[in-house]
């Protein structure tokens, strides 16, 4: 990420988004897939592991992924951005994030209170939260 190689046309092409993590699959015709959950979902229906295939099952882990993906990462990817990263302490930014960060954090003790793993086995929603 230093040498910006994420910005590069070559990456673009696999990620137009320009942001790690991207997979090429060489044994699916270089195949790319970019975006984290995107990702694991690709490799657990590839190898048929990690997801499960029943319709409640696998939405099950789905929604947990999505929590991730919709709040865990881009809620603590903010926080450390005005926390750590950003020339000015906005500090109703940094309390804003902070306790959004919090407040899902709080979702996920609760609901491993009682359970061992997000959605009933382990899965790639354990993996990406
Ligand atoms: N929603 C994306 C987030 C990807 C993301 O934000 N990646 C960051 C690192 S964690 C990145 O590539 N930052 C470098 C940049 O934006 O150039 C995913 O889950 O894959």
């Amino acid at each position: 990420m230093g040498k910006l190689e994420q910005k590069r046309p070559e990456f673009l092409r696999i990620n137009p988004n320009g942001r790690i993590p991207a997979i090429v699959d060489r044994e699916a015709g270089d195949f790319p897939v970019f975006e984290s959950g995107a990702i694991l979902i690709y490799l657990a229906e590839k190898t048929g592991r990690l997801l499960l295939t029943d319709t409640k099952g696998r939405s099950t882990v789905i929604q947990w992924l999505m929590f991730q993906m919709g709040g865990i990462g881009p809620m603590m990817g903010q926080a450390n951005v005005f926390f750590r990263y950003f020339p000015e302490k906005i500090q109703p930014a940094i309390d804003r994030y902070q306790t959004e960060v919090r407040r899902l954090l709080g979702v996920l003790d609760t609901h491993l209170a009682n359970r061992e793993f997000l959605a009933g086995d382990y899965s790639i929603a354990d993996i990406a939260n």
